[in-house]
């Protein structure tokens, strides 16, 4: 499979840090709009510096290992990420349980530097490392009738210590539209900052949207199922006011108990400045046609 891009820095070419990673965010911005050589778009234009390795792995929402965000640090070890598969099934020419290796084989990695910004009004920047979705139903075969796209996390309760309450129902499931889970920013990520992804963050196989709500990018994926209906979503399941199927980062649509204009951006500490949230947050030029002619007021 033919590379999307490759990182073109010269071995000397190594200071300081933040311009290489500056650098690399301008080339993946490029590359997931898959139009090299056209201008970069508006948000690699600006510095994008990726939160430091220690916010990103000890500050986690991963209800299966509880609801504090410094318990998926502590009890995510107890997973088993090793042998891992994943089943594709419903609409596709090749279901089956594919392991993740043969996966992996067949991905072209890449790193994607994105803007992460969860329905609570915080944010952080990752770096991270995996493969565009669309390679995967492109593998699996995506059969014509196809819709959408449904997700599914392990439920092991023996190792997620969450699962063991009722607090929301188990496993936790999500879902795209199809045409969203083909969009060349949505990604597959296995890693941050260049190693495997800690347990805490998804592993070994999370997704990854960058223009919606974290809560969308489900961690620790075992099944994948194309179907022509859309698909149920945990938290709409949960608190069906507050949280609908799309969930696209909308500064003008207020959650319902707070504001969505401005978060706070994680590790600046306790009187860090609240910044402004960005339409799709940030990607609109990228994905905005994907909503032309729908109410985002009604379809948040
Ligand atoms: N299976 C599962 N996936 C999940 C969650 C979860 O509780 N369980 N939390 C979501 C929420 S609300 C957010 S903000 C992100 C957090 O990802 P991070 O901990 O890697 O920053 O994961 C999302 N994916
Ligand atoms: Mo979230």
């Amino acid at each position: 499979m033919a590379k999307r891009w490759t990182n073109d820095l010269a071995p000397g070419d190594v200071t300081p840090e933040s311009h290489y990673l500056n650098r690399r965010q301008i080339m993946a911005g490029i590359a997931g709009l898959g139009l090299a050589g056209l201008a970069a778009p508006a948000r690699a234009a600006g510095a994008l510096e990726p939160s430091p390795w220690d916010v990103i792995t000890q500050y986690n929402n991963f209800y299966e290992f509880g609801t504090g965000k410094d318990d998926p640090a502590k009890y995510a070890h107890a997973l088993t990420t090793d042998p891992w598969s994943i089943r594709i099934d419903g609409m596709v020419h090749n279901p089956g349980d594919y392991a993740l290796g043969e996966i992996l084989s067949k991905m072209t990695m890449e790193e994607r530097i994105y803007r992460f910004r969860c329905v609570e009004a915080w944010s952080m920047v990752v770096p991270w490392n995996g493969f565009e979705l669309k390679d995967l139903l492109d593998l699996a075969g995506v059969k014509p009738e196809a819709k959408y796209v449904a997700m599914e996390t392990l439920y092991r309760p023996e190792e997620m210590r969450g699962q063991r309450t009722p607090f929301i129902e188990w496993p936790y499931v999500e879902g795209l539209r199809l045409d969203e889970a083909m969009h060349p920013l949505t990604l597959m990520a296995t890693g941050i900052y260049g190693k495997p992804l800690p347990n805490q963050n998804g592993a070994p196989l999370r997704l990854v949207v960058p223009w919606k709500y974290g809560f969308k990018s489900i961690k620790s994926i075992v099944r994948i199922t194309l179907t022509d209906k859309e698909p149920p979503t945990s938290w709409n399941r949960a608190i069906p006011n507050e949280y609908k199927f799309y969930s696209n980062v909308n500064p003008t649509v207020d959650h319902p108990r707070w504001s969505q204009a401005t978060e706070r951006p994680i590790g600046g500490g306790l009187f860090a400045k609240r910044q402004p949230t960005l339409m799709f947050n940030g990607y609109e030029k990228e994905v905005a046609s994907l909503y032309q002619g729908m109410d985002l007021r009604v379809h948040f």
